[in-house]
């Protein structure tokens, strides 16, 4: 890689296909029982994501000179939570969605309470991995202990689902015609989307070896991509129109020109914090860049 033209497209379908690999390994196969709920896993895990999560996980470790390899039980316990997220979002009684990544959502296919439960096995499943398989790649057990702390804190109340929480109630808000001020849609886009790509960055750190203060930077620098994620995510929906009534999109709520500069000020900003990594960081440097100027 170093010295070459950096491909991000072929990195990120390297990638992809590694974790595809184990993924396929570590979900239940579709004829063992209950057969209902592990084709609905399947389905949903294999439905064509980015893999962006997983690819900051091996990415990160590789930025700090680590061995990706270790970090790989860790880049798919934290896509399985990205993917529950994903199926429970779409549940009726959140987003209400029929499609997603082109295709039925998962209740759609199988009905709502085989959708929430497959939420739950995909988001229980990842602890499975990481307490259980870790170990088995020779990451150390405080390193393990360290891991689920991260990405438990990241998925929980304060992280992901709080966020989810401030989405719901943002809705209620806009609904009465209350306004919503960039900071408090800022602060849904930093749990509800933030978080988790944060802790995918610094478990990648964590296993990688990292330094304090390496990890220091790398946090900041994903705490800035993953603002910036949602805000193009939020751009990219109000461009093809599937923005619902009084859904808290920033594009929507502080207009596009705004949004735009947000999420340009954040990649900047994000940039800026991988300045103390040598090349290795190079693809952390071209995910940020593919952030700003994504098409979906
Ligand atoms: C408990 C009922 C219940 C719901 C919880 C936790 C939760 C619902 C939702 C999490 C919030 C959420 C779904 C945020 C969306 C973040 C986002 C931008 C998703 C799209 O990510 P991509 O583009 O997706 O990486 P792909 O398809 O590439 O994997």
């Amino acid at each position: 890689m170093m010295g070459e033209a950096f491909n991000l497209a072929e990195h990120m379908a390297r990638r992809t296909a590694l974790v595809d690999e184990v993924l396929d390994k570590l979900l239940p196969r579709e004829d063992e029982p209950p057969e209902t709920l592990h084709k609905a896993m399947r389905y949903v895990v294999f439905s064509g994501g980015k893999r962006l999560r997983p690819t900051l996980v091996l990415d990160a470790c590789d930025a700090v000179g680590g061995d990706v390899m270790k970090a790989l039980p860790a880049a798919c316990a934290i896509e399985l939570i990205h993917t529950y997220s994903l199926v429970h979002d779409d549940l009726p009684c959140i987003d209400n969605d029929d499609v997603r990544r082109g295709m039925p959502t998962c209740h759609k296919v199988f009905g709502e309470a085989i959708a929430l439960l497959c939420g739950d096995a995909l988001l229980t499943l990842a602890f499975e991995v990481l307490s259980k398989e870790q170990t088995k790649v020779g990451v150390a057990p405080d390193v393990v202990v360290e891991t689920i702390s991260v990405v438990a804190e990241a998925a929980g109340h304060l992280g992901m689902v709080g966020g989810q929480v401030m989405d719901v109630e943002a809705q209620g808000m806009l609904m009465h015609d209350i306004h919503l001020s960039e900071e408090q849609i800022s602060k849904i886009h930093r749990h509800k989307t933030g978080a988790l790509i944060t802790a995918a960055v610094d478990v990648g750190a964590l296993i990688g070896g990292a330094s304090e203060e390496q990890r220091k930077a790398l946090r900041a620098y994903a705490h800035e991509l993953g603002f910036a994620f949602q805000i193009t995510d939020d751009l990219l929906d109000a461009e093809c129109g599937h923005v619902k009534n009084r859904e808290p999109n920033m594009a929507m709520v502080l207009g596009i020109e705004r949004s735009k500069q947000l999420a340009a000020e954040a990649i900047e900003r994000a940039i800026g914090h991988l300045n103390c990594f040598n090349e290795r960081a190079l693809p952390l440097r071209a995910i940020a860049e593919f952030v700003l100027h994504r098409e979906r």
